[in-house]
């Protein structure tokens, strides 16, 4: 176990008043500082792993009390950084948790810099890097699907379905580099049929995992969609209608929308990100040709678009845009002819709420709910770190088949493959540089 000298402690709760904070010590010391600012039997001689106690916290010089407080040790490696742990769940409130902090620094602690405890915890082996990711993912998660997505990465799925692609490689490479050892004795070689097999199942493998990326990202992001349409079409009520809420001015007067109106919707868990936008006309005013402009950005970076027609006015043709889809009819409440309108998916009225649960269900069929549902619970979610190193490995892997359907030297197979292995290996951690984990921790906050 690499531990690291230096004992660290933290606030690992949120600022503010609430019931109780907790302060977090850990390293070689932690049991050290616990005895310095806390006075109890259970701390002298052996300590008992995760039992806790209760006790009086003092402040080391002085001897000043700062709170009753839970003191709960948990001994290395059995603990969340794989080090000796000291949890001292104080009262809540800024004050007493700072109190109770500044004493475990007097005692010797070092102020945890951001997300040092999760760092520990994977240099210490107690997390892969996707799990200790997934940390952060569940901390800032802000739906269900998100949270039940980052919840089952932490518990290893994700790092299951990358051991499924990376063991048989690694196995492989041992093989390649055995063989370039022993290069004089027969036999000791994978044979071709055997390493074109390990390629075409961990090609297969890597692409059923990238096939699953979007789904990753509309869980991580929410579901980009954007209400477009002629002037007046109603789009703003709809976005008010589906939200239940007056987010964006509506008026009878065509061209009232000009900047995108954005908000969150969850249906099913899902999170969709509405935008409202400017009615798509060429004849407008200035502001409103650039909020036109918006429209057209908006909708080319959507995942999908609803585009609505007003029931009682002229049948719109509408662009072609790369989103899925839904022909949205708005207005049913004053719709004469519905026959005038080709392909609608749904009739709605803002005003009488019809069409508006089948719009929703509509929505979720979309972008495949179902599937995202299965992606989360799997723990599949890859983030865009995730797939990029992914996408680089599955690259350089399908490479190195060529080369070794081209019968290329064993030398430069193996020195392949080591790249392909480190791209992967980037993702699990299994080989890792500062910078990497520079880029993986910047994303927490101190106590994490
Ligand atoms: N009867 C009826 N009127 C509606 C309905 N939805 C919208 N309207 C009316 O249609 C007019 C335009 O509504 P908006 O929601 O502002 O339309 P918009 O498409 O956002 O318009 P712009 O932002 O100007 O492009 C308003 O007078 C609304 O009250 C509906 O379902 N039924
Ligand atoms: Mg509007």
């Amino acid at each position: 176990m690499k531990s690291a000298a230096v004992t660290i402690a933290a606030v690992a709760t949120p600022s503010g008043k609430g019931g109780i904070a907790v302060v977090r010590v850990s390293g070689p010391a932690a049991l050290a500082v616990a005895r310095n600012v806390c006075d109890h039997d259970g701390l002298r001689g052996e300590v008992v792993s995760h039992y806790a106690l209760v006790g009086l916290i003092r402040h080391p010089e002085g001897g000043e009390a700062v709170d009753q407080a839970v003191v709960l040790p948990m001994i290395a490696p059995g603990s969340y950084t794989g080090e000796d742990v000291v949890e001292i769940s104080c009262h809540g409130g800024e004050q007493t948790a700072r109190l109770v902090l500044d004493a475990c620094l007097s005692a010797g602690a070092a102020m945890a810099g951001p997300g040092e405890f999760t760092r520990r915890a994977f240099l210490n082996g107690r997390l892969s890097l996707d799990q200790a990711e997934a940390v952060a993912d569940l901390i800032h998660a802000d739906d269900a699907l998100s949270a039940r997505a980052a919840l089952a990465q932490l518990r290893g799925g994700l790092r299951r379905e990358l051991a499924a692609v990376e063991t048989p490689l690694l196995e492989l490479h041992a093989q390649l580099e055995g063989s370039l050892e022993f290069g004089d004795e027969d036999d000791v070689g994978p044979d071709s049929a055997s390493m074109m097999e390990v390629f075409a199942s961990s090609l297969e493998s890597m692409d059923t995992l990238l096939a699953d990326a979007r789904g990753g990202r509309l869980i991580r992001d929410g579901v980009q969609v954007v209400l477009m349409g002629p002037p007046n079409a109603g789009k703003s009520s709809l976005f008010n209608a589906l939200l239940g809420e007056q987010r964006a001015l509506v008026d009878h007067e065509a061209g009232t929308t000009r900047d995108v109106v954005s908000s969150r919707l969850s249906i099913e868990g899902v999170t969709f990100v509405l935008h409202d936008t400017a009615g798509l006309r060429d004849d407008g005013d200035r502001v409103e040709s650039a909020g036109v402009a918006l429209t057209r950005r908006e909708a080319a970076r959507a995942d999908l678009v609803l585009q609505i027609q007003p029931l009682d006015g002229a049948p719109t043709v509408f662009e072609d845009c790369c989103a899925a889809v839904l022909r949205v009819g708005s207005r049913a409440d004053l719709a004469s002819d519905m026959t005038l309108y080709d392909g609608l998916d749904v009739a709605t009225s803002a005003r009488t709420g019809e069409g508006l649960d089948e719009l929703r269900r509509l929505m979720t069929v979309a972008v495949d709910a179902g599937r995202m549902n299965e992606v989360a619970r799997a723990g599949r979610a890859l983030s865009q770190r995730h797939r990029e190193r992914l996408e680089a490995a599955r690259t350089d892997l399908a490479l190195l088949r060529e080369q070794a359907e081209a019968h290329t030297a064993v030398e430069v197979l193996a020195s392949l493959l080591s790249g392909v292995l480190a791209q992967l290996g980037e993702v699990t951690g299994r080989v890792y540089s500062e910078r990497l984990l520079g880029e993986v921790f910047s994303r927490f906050c101190v106590g994490k």
